[in-house]
């Protein structure tokens, strides 16, 4: 098979580097010439074999209890630690947590109510923890150079004023928190609202955390970790390796979050059947989508319903991703309907109001550009520096963002702290309904131009951030600093 170094490297970056064992074997024995061709990922001989597929249950990621509950707040204690996590089965890897698990626990939070979240910072680095997609003031947003040092403690405080939204807290500790979210540094944070409640869906043990990602494992069962020739062949669902999940036939709520932190996904039935998207990154969609595919770059979030009761008991279905995938990359999750169940769920017409748009009063061009040979990632043509002050908006204002991906095939993204956006365009076409609701992350992918309507509404004021969100590219310096001033 051949294979040049550039196509090597493009299915590299579309796949978050991922290299499977075949994809190494392409360049073991690529027979062009060049001596560019020798690829430097000698060390990825060592990576475990891929796991058969559905071998293992897909687990929940345990709820956290609060330690504490009044009128007003709910308290947590999240120390952050080393832990051990059985990746393959009968292997222990080690890993870092926030709560000893992998991924992390989820919070539920509710709107307008305190969520008061202690952490004890138990590894060797500095961390803070990132709230992502949620409405907060600068102190606990979780910035990269608000450290928790090694043996420190810290409470972040969020105040939920915002609505129903599937949220993840992760590390974002400038220049490792690509290594720590890889490590294992990440969790669901799950706001609800009163109009969410009152609506039909699927709730209960049929509203289901579906956190896929990719890995990189060694032989000895060690996490693979590489910033730039990173090989991430191995997709987990909730920690596990491409597991299988027993269903009833009857409608589930699957909150998707794609935690990778380079792989872009396109998530669809294998069975080629339509599903119903109903919330994006920052909540409710304003009326159910009906559709065959969602597509996901790292920290997007999606939740569908599916309608297992199409299926007889017996059937399988998987949950499979067509995004550019590698070999062994395609099945994410098998669902195994095993049993009839009564519904009295359904999803209504309308869903949400989404929040009126102001008229912009300016517009911004932003251009995410890559250096293949130093892997820096620069946001119009700058590193991040922690001193420079590269954007400054008055609160209260709407501006158009025009956000540019210069590489002809690194694919990349667009993430802002505290606010929530709406996609104008891509490329000067309208977003699909899926990508119409409200946003806090982008896709763009190479070569594209994304204008989003962003509104710096929040009554929170200081220093926020916008980056890529693959974050091996912001760890690298794709990343800006946004001061939010008041009127
Ligand atoms: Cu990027």
């Amino acid at each position: 098979m051949r294979s040049t170094r550039r196509e090597l490297l493009k299915l590299m970056a579309a796949t978050g580097g991922a290299l499977t064992a075949s994809g190494l074997l392409i360049s073991r024995t690529s027979t062009t010439s060049s001596a560019a061709d020798a690829v430097p990922v000698a060390d990825q001989m060592r990576l475990a074999p891929l796991v058969t597929p559905f071998q293992t249950a897909m687990p929940i990621p345990p709820v956290l209890r609060p330690v504490s509950v009044t009128s007003t707040t709910d308290t947590y204690v999240l120390p952050i630690k080393q832990a051990s996590a059985e990746i393959l089965p009968g292997t222990s890897t080690p890993v870092l947590t926030y709560g000893g698990t992998f991924p992390g626990p989820t919070i539920k939070a509710r709107s307008g109510r305190r969520t008061v979240v202690r952490q004890v910072n138990q590894i060797a680095d500095g961390t803070s923890m990132h709230l992502h997609g949620a409405v907060v003031d600068p102190a606990n947003d979780g910035g990269p150079m608000d450290l928790i040092a090694p043996g420190a403690s810290r409470t972040y405080t969020y105040t939920n004023q915002q609505v129903a939204a599937t949220l993840w807290y992760h590390d974002h500790a400038h220049h490792v928190e690509a290594e720590h979210v890889y490590r294992g540094m990440s969790g669901l944070y799950l706001i609800s609202d009163s109009n969410e409640a009152s609506l039909p869906l699927p709730r209960g043990s049929y509203d289901v955390p579906v956190v896929v990602r990719d890995i990189g494992l060694n032989e000895d069962g060690t996490l693979y970790f590489d910033h730039l020739f990173n090989s991430r062949p191995q997709i987990l669902v909730n920690g596990k390796p491409q597991p299988y999940f027993q269903v009833a036939a009857r409608k589930y709520r699957l909150r998707i979050l794609n935690g990778s932190n380079q792989r872009p996904f396109e998530f669809r039935l294998s069975t080629g059947d339509e599903f119903v998207q109903i919330a994006s990154d920052r909540g409710l969609l304003s009326a159910p989508y009906t559709t065959t595919s969602v597509p996901l770059s790292p920290a997007e979030r999606a939740d569908i319903v599916v309608d297992f009761s199409r299926y007889p008991v017996g059937t399988s279905v998987v949950l499979k991703n067509s995004y550019f995938p590698a070999p062994g990359t395609e099945d994410i999750v098998r669902f195994d309907v095993v049993r009839t169940a009564d519904d009295p769920s359904s999803v209504p017409a309308r869903l949400a109001e989404l929040p009126p748009t102001a008229a912009p009063t300016a517009t911004r061009a932003f251009s995410l550009e890559f250096d293949d040979t130093t892997g820096d990632g620069t946001i119009n043509g700058k590193l991040w520096d922690e001193n420079r002050v590269d954007t400054t908006v008055r609160a209260g204002d709407t501006e158009i963002w025009e956000i540019t991906n210069t590489h002809p095939f690194i694919p990349h993204n667009f993430h802002i702290h505290l606010v929530d956006f709406r996609v104008l365009d891509i490329n000067g076409k309208p977003p699909t309904p899926g990508e119409a609701g409200l946003k806090d992350t982008v896709r763009v992918q190479a070569g594209e131009t994304v204008r989003i309507l962003v509104s710096f509404k929040y009554p929170h004021y200081g220093r926020y951030y916008y980056h890529c969100h693959l974050i091996d590219h912001s760890s690298m310096g794709m990343m800006a600093n946004l001061d939010i001033v008041r009127a």
